[in-house]
């Protein structure tokens, strides 16, 4: 596939947006500052990348617990989402979400997921609407491969196979599960294999491969909005924080980081950019000048915004 030019520098921009918002989120909670519990995703920012690229407003995503990059990839605005981040009332959910539990409807950003496994089952409800509206809309829903040993995985895989749902399952490969490694609750080396058991496509890709995963991803938009089902994505990456922030991470193996390090997937991409003459340095530090700024004129927005009054816990309620 021949991916153009202004496409690569798109898919460049949307890895730096997200590792920019959340190296200063780290900052921002290391300082006390910000409520609750933070689940980054540096180092899995080419998989939001390469499968949001492809998206409109209209195509509706999923996420989990670590679900900041993909809301930042699918084109959410950084100051509603900070302020969220600070429980604040300007936030994107009037500070009642926080990290985990994010939404941004007018983006197809449609909510993130504490529980482990649940944003699939919600997924499948999106991509039934879209069938059924005969939109040639599609759905992600982003997990990690904790829960692919969920009941959620397999009802939802099933039963979206079986209805034929424009549903396209990506799966972070991260090698753990909290502090699990992948070898200790997962028999298999690829869970895309699993895809076989629903009569669906599943693929493995490199997953700190941008262009690799954009591609991955077209296969599937094609397969799906054809009217042809479900498709799995298996992306293999590797997060470079820990579980959670303030996870020690004792259960790696020594030299596991670094060696990740060196396929951090937008410093391969800087120096294929280069390589290729489409970014210089100077391009390349302009990108990062200008999301460093926005990302900061979020962190301002959101500290100057005000906190919840207590009767907004009373509002919005569905019962
Ligand atoms: C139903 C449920 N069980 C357990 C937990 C506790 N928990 C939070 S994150 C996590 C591991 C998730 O691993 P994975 O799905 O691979 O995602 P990752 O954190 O690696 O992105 C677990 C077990 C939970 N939140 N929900």
């Amino acid at each position: 596939m021949k991916i153009n030019k202004d496409v690569k520098i798109d898919l460049y921009k949307r890895m730096v947006r997200q590792r920019t918002f959340e190296d200063e989120t780290t900052v921002n909670f290391a300082s006390g500052d910000m409520p609750g519990f933070l689940h980054l995703s540096q180092g899995e920012d080419a998989v939001p990348a390469g499968t949001c690229a492809h998206l409109s407003n209209e195509d509706a995503i999923y996420t989990t617990h670590r679900g900041h990059g993909c809301i930042i990839a699918k084109g959410a605005e950084m100051k509603p989402m900070m302020a969220e981040l600070f429980g604040r009332i300007d936030g994107c959910c009037k500070g009642r979400a926080g990290s985990m539990h994010f939404a941004d409807v007018k983006t197809g950003c449609m909510g993130s997921n504490g529980i482990v496994g649940e944003g699939m089952r919600l997924a499948l409800g999106t991509a039934l609407a879209q069938k059924y509206n005969k939109t040639r809309n599609v759905t992600l829903v982003y997990f990690g491969e904790g829960a692919t040993g969920t009941g959620s995985f397999h009802e939802s895989f099933n039963m979206a196979a079986t209805l034929k749902l424009p549903l396209i399952f990506i799966c972070n490969i991260n090698l753990y599960a909290q502090m699990t490694p992948k070898s200790d609750h997962i028999a298999i080396e690829n869970v895309a294999d699993r895809a076989a058991a629903y009569g669906a496509p599943g693929v493995t890709v490199d997953g700190n491969d941008v262009e690799t995963v954009y591609e991955a991803m077209d296969k599937a938009l094609k397969h799906s909005r054809s009217g042809k089902g479900p498709y799995l994505i298996e992306c293999k990456t590797y997060r470079h924080h820990g579980h959670f922030e303030g996870d020690p991470c004792n259960y790696r193996p020594e030299g596991e980081l670094e060696k990740w390090l060196k396929k951090d997937p937008i410093v391969l991409y800087e120096k294929k950019l280069k390589k290729e003459g489409i970014l210089k340095d100077k391009d390349i530090k302009k990108i990062k000048d200008d999301t460093l700024k926005e990302v900061r004129e979020a962190v301002e927005y959101a500290r100057a915004s005000a906190m919840p009054e207590v009767d907004e816990l009373y509002k919005d309620i569905f019962a």
